[in-house]
C-alpha cells in the first residue's frame, strides 16, 4: 500500500479552535503562490520571465505569518515571499507587471522582482543587501510605540543574512527599546551555496535572542498550523505588550537559489527527506481526512486559481512597455519640496555656529511636534558637541533618544520611521562614522522615493572637518561620498545665521539631507542671528563680497580661509561665492560670476580627486569656456589621510595653499 506523505513524516496538525473556513482559507492561501511559481518557472523557461526566486515548499511561512497580521500592520518580506503579496491581495496583474517592469508595477520599471514597496498594502520591501530590512522594521515600530498604536511590526530574513551586521545591530536597538517587532528567520538550510554548517556556529539562530535579551521560538516552517496559531498567539501577545521576539522557522530551499543556478551541491537524502515534508501536500492530505477538503474542492480550486493566473498575466502582458524621458527620470529621484519661506524677526542675537544649530534644533522640535532626535548620548549627556543639551529636558526622552554605537540600524531606523510618517534627525557623532551606516545612506535612503516613491524624510547631522588636530578618523569632510549619489542632499553651512535656516529647511525638506556642520566653526565663528525660527532656502549660494577681477568659489571652513587671504590682498577684487548647498548646487550663480570675471578658482578642504571642486571646474568649462581669461584652478588639500600632529595637519590643508595659487591664477 501506498504510503502517505503525512504518515512518512510524522507531521502532525493540531487545529486547536480553528474553525474550517479558516482551516480551508490558509490551504488556499498557500495554494495560489504554489500555483504561480509553478507557472512562473514555465515562463522563465520560455525566456518571459527574466529570473526567479522560488520560495516553493516555504509557503506556510510566508501565508500563516501575514495571515496572523492585521492588514494595517506593516510586513517587510524577502526575496521568497510571495506568499506575503499575495496573502495582502494584492492584484496578482500588479505583481506580473512588476515582475515584467511594467508600470501597473510598484517601481515604474526602475526595480525588479521583489524589490519594492507599498503603502496601499503595508509592505515594504527589500533591497538587495538583505539586513537593512531589519533595522526598517524597528522604525516602523517604533513609530507605533511613540503613537500608541498596538501594532505588530513582522520583518523576513534568510539564516544567510542574520550573519549582516546590520542584523545584529537591529536586534540589539530592538531589545534596547522593546520595540514591537516578530523578528522572523527562515531557516532553509542554504545561503545561495552555502551549508548553514559554513555560516554560523551555533545550534539554533533562536539561541542569538538570549544574548539580546530578548524572547525567541523554534516553529516547524512547514506546518501552517503551527505557524499560524502561534504567530496569532505572539502577535496578540506584543500587541497588548510591546517588544520584540526573535523567531526561528525550520525550513528548506526546494530549488535553486534562483533558477539558473540550480541545487547540484544539495545532497539527494536531504532532497528526499524534506520533500515528504512539503506544507501544502501534507495540510491538503490533513484537511482531506478531516472532511474540510475533497478531492472535488481541489480540482475546483486549482482551476479557479489556474484561470486567475492566467487572466491576470494577460492583462500584464497587454500592458504596454514603459516610455520615459530623462526629465521624469530626473524628476523623480526626489520627493517634490514646495519650500515654504518663515521669514526672520527682527530681533537679533549674537550666536556661534553651534549656538545657532542648536537653536534652529530646538525651534524645529517645537514646531513639529512628532520630529524625533536619535544619536549616540544626545540624551541627558547632550551630544558630544552639547548641541541638544537640555533638549531632553523640554521634549522627553521619546523624542530625544540616546542610541547604541550602531550606525547602520540607526539610519535604517530612521528610514523605518519616515515610512510610517515621522520626520527624524540623527546626529552622527562624527561625520566619519556615517561610514559603519554607508550602505543604508546611499543604498536606502537615497534610491528610496525613486524606486517606489517613498520619501526618506531624515536629516544626517555631521560634525566634520579638520584644523582640531584629530587625525585620520575625526577630521574628514566627507560630503564628495555624498554628492556623487542621486537621491541624496547636501548642505554645508559656512555662517550661524545660514546654518540656523538651512537646518529648518533641511527638517521641513522631506528628502534626506546631510547637514555638514565644521567643527572648527562651531565656536569660532560668531554672528547676529534672527531670534525666531526662519528657512533660507537650498541652491542658492551667498555671493559674500563682489568684484570683478576673479570669482572664489568655496565652503564650509574654506569661505573663511579664503576671506581672510583676500583680506590681505585688497587690491584684488574678488566675487566671493559661499555656495552654502552642494546638492541643489547654485549653478546659476556660479555660471554668472565667471561670466563676468573670466576667472574661477575653487578652494576646497576635502582632498583633491573626485572632490566637488572637480566637477565645478568642469562644469563652469563646459558652460563659461568662452569667457575664461585662464584655467579654473582648483585648489584642495593633499590626496593623502588627513594626519593627526599640528604641522602634518598643516601641511595637509589647502588653506595655505590658497593664497599662492590665486596671485598665480591673478597673474595668469
Ligand atoms: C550584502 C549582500 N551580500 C551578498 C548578496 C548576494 N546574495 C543574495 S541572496 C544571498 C543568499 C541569502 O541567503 P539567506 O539569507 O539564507 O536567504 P535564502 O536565499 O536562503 O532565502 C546572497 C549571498 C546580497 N544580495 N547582499
Amino acid at each position: 500500500m501506498k504510503t502517505s506523505a503525512l504518515e512518512k513524516t510524522n507531521m502532525t496538525f493540531d487545529k486547536q479552535s480553528l474553525d474550517n473556513t479558516t482551516l480551508l482559507n490558509l490551504y488556499k492561501r498557500m495554494l495560489k503562490p504554489r500555483l504561480i511559481e509553478e507557472k512562473m518557472l514555465i515562463l522563465l523557461r520560455q525566456g518571459k520571465v527574466s529570473k526567479w526566486f522560488s520560495g516553493i515548499g516555504q509557503e506556510a511561512i510566508s501565508v500563516g505569518v501575514t495571515a496572523a497580521m492585521h492588514k494595517d500592520e506593516y510586513i517587510l518580506p524577502m526575496h521568497r515571499n510571495l506568499g506575503v503579496f499575495t496573502t495582502r491581495d494584492i492584484p496578482l496583474h500588479r505583481l506580473f507587471s512588476q515582475w515584467q517592469g511594467k508600470a501597473n508595477g510598484f517601481t515604474k520599471g526602475r526595480d525588479r522582482s521583489f524589490h519594492f514597496g507599498t503603502q496601499e498594502f503595508n509592505i515594504v520591501g527589500m533591497i538587495s543587501h538583505l539586513g537593512p530590512q531589519f533595522g526598517v522594521a524597528d522604525g516602523i515600530a517604533l513609530a507605533s510605540k511613540l503613537k500608541n498604536k498596538n501594532q505588530v511590526t513582522t520583518v523576513f530574513t534568510g539564516e544567510g543574512g542574520t550573519s549582516e551586521g546590520d542584523i545584529h545591530e537591529a536586534l540589539n536597538v530592538a531589545s534596547v527599546w522593546q520595540l514591537p517587532v516578530l523578528f522572523c528567520i527562515e531557516n532553509n538550510g542554504y545561503g545561495l551555496s552555502t551549508p548553514t554548517t559554513e555560516q554560523y556556529n551555533c545550534k539554533d539562530l533562536a539561541d542569538r535572542a538570549i544574548g539580546y535579551g530578548m524572547e525567541s521560538h523554534i516553529i516547524d516552517g512547514n506546518n501552517i498550523l503551527e505557524v499560524y496559531t502561534k504567530l496569532v498567539e505572539l502577535a496578540t501577545s506584543v500587541r497588548e505588550n510591546p517588544r520584540p521576539i526573535l523567531i526561528e522557522f525550520k525550513t528548506f530551499r526546494m530549488r535553486g537559489h534562483e533558477e539558473a543556478s540550480g541545487t547540484k551541491y544539495v545532497p539527494q537524502e536531504l532532497m528526499d527527506e524534506w520533500a515528504t515534508k512539503d506544507p501544502i501536500e501534507n495540510y491538503q492530505e490533513f484537511l482531506l481526512k478531516e472532511g474540510v477538503l475533497t478531492t472535488d474542492l481541489i480540482s475546483e480550486l486549482k482551476a479557479k486559481y489556474i484561470t486567475e493566473i492566467s487572466d491576470n498575466l494577460d492583462i500584464a502582458y497587454a500592458e504596454t512597455e514603459i516610455v520615459s524621458t530623462e526629465s521624469n527620470e530626473l524628476n523623480d529621484v526626489y520627493q517634490d519640496f514646495v519650500y515654504q519661506e518663515f521669514k526672520e524677526n527682527n530681533e537679533t542675537s549674537e550666536l556661534r555656529l553651534i549656538d545657532s544649530i542648536s537653536e534652529g534644533l530646538k525651534q524645529s522640535m517645537e514646531r513639529h511636534d512628532d520630529l524625533v532626535i536619535m544619536g549616540q548620548d544626545v540624551a541627558e549627556y547632550g551630544g558630544v558637541f552639547k548641541i541638544t543639551d537640555g533638549f531632553v529636558a523640554q521634549f522627553g526622552k521619546d523624542r530625544v533618544r540616546n542610541t547604541p554605537i550602531c550606525e547602520s540600524a540607526i539610519i535604517e531606523t530612521a528610514m523605518g520611521l519616515s515610512i510610517a510618517g515621522i520626520k527624524s534627525v540623527v546626529e552622527l557623532q562624527f561625520a566619519d562614522f556615517v561610514t559603519s551606516g554607508f550602505n543604508p545612506v546611499v543604498n536606502y535612503l537615497a534610491k528610496s522615493h525613486y524606486r517606489w516613491n517613498q520619501k526618506a524624510d531624515i536629516v544626517l547631522r555631521m560634525p566634520c572637518g579638520a584644523g582640531v588636530a584629530a587625525g585620520p578618523f575625526h577630521s574628514q569632510t566627507n560630503e564628495a561620498w555624498f554628492t556623487k549619489t542621486p537621491g541624496l542632499k547636501v548642505v554645508y553651512p559656512a555662517f550661524p545665521y545660514d546654518a540656523k535656516g538651512l537646518l529648518a529647511t533641511a527638517i521641513n525638506d522631506p528628502n534626506p539631507v546631510l547637514f555638514f556642520e565644521h567643527k572648527a566653526l562651531y565656536r569660532s565663528i560668531r554672528q547676529e542671528v534672527p531670534t525666531d525660527y526662519f528657512t533660507i532656502p537650498f541652491g542658492k549660494a551667498a555671493l559674500l563680497q563682489t568684484g570683478s577681477d576673479i570669482t572664489v568659489i568655496a565652503y564650509g571652513a574654506a569661505v573663511h580661509w579664503a576671506l581672510s587671504t583676500l583680506e590681505k590682498h585688497p587690491d584684488i577684487n574678488a566675487d566671493v561665492i559661499d555656495l552654502r548647498s552642494l546638492q541643489p548646487l547654485d549653478t546659476d550663480a556660479i555660471y554668472a560670476s565667471v561670466k563676468k570675471t573670466g576667472r574661477a578658482i575653487i578652494l576646497q578642504e576635502d582632498s583633491l580627486f573626485g572632490g566637488i571642486a572637480s566637477d565645478i571646474s568642469a562644469l563652469i568649462m563646459e558652460h563659461c569656456f568662452e569667457h575664461l581669461d585662464a584655467p579654473v584652478k582648483r585648489v584642495a588639500s593633499l590626496d593623502t589621510p588627513i594626519p593627526f600632529i599640528n604641522q602634518l595637519e598643516d601641511q595637509y590643508l589647502s588653506r595655505d595653499k590658497f593664497e599662492g595659487e590665486l596671485l598665480k591664477l591673478m597673474d595668469y
